[in-house]
């Protein structure tokens, strides 16, 4: 087979990426390893930035976004028995917007199928070759291996992909840091109380209430990182997260059945190699975020974005400059979002050893981003996301 750009994963960052290339009429071909079922299922983020927001729109995959997304007007913090607001709508009206992941995805897939281009499930890329000439990806299905032979490749494959494997020494260019718990994901069908969504600091750990729908619930509880997900009944998972949001506010939390549980390790990981030949990584293949700032599906976003322009210029007027500068303008947005990722990591997270001095500081974080103008400001333009650099 063979076509312009191969695309290795039907995540965010490689369907947005297929749909830009797509409406600039340059051809791709995406390869997914897990089932379609699998993607669509997969439940992940879900709060978007304008930015994300708007490049959703302009390529014509924000129907839906538009009609259910859940836009943000402040954000609820949680402290000491205390609730404080953060008013969260920004110059030119800039806001967030609760969307699920799942629900983008699944926009994706379904436009890409109706306009009938190439979206390959139950394909695993096993290696790449030529990267530095012609790239050649060879991959199999249900085990019988094949090749795409292409003009450039998007290694758009998560963390755990095969792409960055195949940037000459990735690892020396990479920095991560790994925080002691991790992040017990929840979906519940649940009705989310507006006086218990936010983000929650409480000497039991952080927990985190949003809401993914009319009667849907996204909450998060942190958790040592080698928590057993078997290790807590249903029962105690709401006694927990009551305890944590709700008691203690007077509140009390809406229960009801749990659909979707996972654990996910808290991590900032950036490779600062993202091209090599014609292979060019983005989203979490190059950079993970911890889940705090809510950054990692918006972060892919906007590499897409720059890297489609980049795919462009090289494959359509033969010029690599934007490529050349793809690393250096995609850095200039991913270090001060994981940096703020781990911040919110540090300010609403007890850490093993944690000290009163230690937590006083937390408190003290979150009255300066409460309550000074200027603390507000630093919260609500880091949340609602860094504009995009230009070429
Ligand atoms: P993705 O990981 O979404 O997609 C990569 C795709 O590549 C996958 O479908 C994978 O199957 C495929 N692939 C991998 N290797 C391949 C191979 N060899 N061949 C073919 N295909 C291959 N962010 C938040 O803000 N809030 C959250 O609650 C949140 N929860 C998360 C939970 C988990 C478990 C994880 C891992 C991440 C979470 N994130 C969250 C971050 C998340 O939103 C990511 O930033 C986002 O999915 C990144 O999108 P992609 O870069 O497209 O990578």
């Amino acid at each position: 087979m063979k076509t312009q750009v191969g695309i290795i994963g039907a995540g965010p960052a490689g369907l947005l990426l297929g749909r830009i290339l797509q409406s600039h009429g340059i051809d791709a071909v995406v390869l997914e390893r897990r089932s379609r079922d699998y993607v669509l299922k997969r439940i992940r983020a879900g709060v978007l930035e304008q930015g994300t927001v708007d490049t959703l729109r302009q390529y014509g995959v924000a129907e839906r976004l538009d009609r259910e997304g859940l836009p943000h007007t402040d954000m609820k913090l949680f402290w000491k028995g205390e609730r404080h607001s953060i008013p969260m709508t920004g110059e030119g009206g800039r806001r967030m917007t609760t969307y699920g992941q799942n629900k983008i995805v699944e926009d994706l897939v379904l436009r890409r199928e109706a306009d009938g281009l190439p979206l390959i499930f139950d394909a695993e890329v096993k290696a790449i070759e030529g990267v530095t000439d012609r790239p050649v990806i060879h991959y199999a299905v249900n085990g019988e291996p094949q090749v795409l032979e292409c003009d450039f490749v998007a290694g758009c494959d998560g963390f755990w992909g095969v792409s960055r494997r195949h940037i000459p020494d990735a690892d020396a260019h990479s920095f991560e840091k790994v925080f002691p718990f991790s992040w017990f994901g929840l979906l519940a069908e649940a009705k989310t109380s507006t006086e218990t969504r936010g983000f929650c600091h409480s000497e039991r750990g952080l927990a985190v209430s949003s809401s993914r729908g009319p009667d849907v619930s996204r909450l998060y509880l942190q958790v040592p990182p080698d928590f057993d997900m078997a290790s807590m009944s249903d029962d105690q998972i709401w006694d927990e997260l009551s305890l944590r949001l709700a008691n203690q506010y007077g509140k009390t939390l809406n229960r009801g059945p749990i659909i979707d549980k996972a654990v996910v390790r808290l991590r900032g990981f950036i490779c600062e190699k993202m091209v090599h030949g014609r292979l060019a990584l983005a989203g979490d293949a190059c950079h993970t975020v911890p889940p705090s700032g809510a950054k990692g599906l918006n972060l892919a976003v906007g590499d897409v974005r720059l890297l489609s322009e980049a795919i462009f210029s090289l494959l359509r007027e033969n010029d690599d400059r934007k490529l050349a500068r793809y690393t250096e303008l995609a850095l200039q947005r991913i270090w001060p979002t994981v940096h703020w990722s781990c911040t919110m990591s540090d300010v609403f997270h007890i850490f093993p050893g944690q000290t009163a001095f230690d937590t006083r500081r937390q408190y003290e974080v979150l009255n300066f981003w409460a309550y000074d103008e200027i603390g507000q400001k630093v919260f609500r333009e880091n949340m609602l996301g860094r504009p995009l650099p230009q070429y």
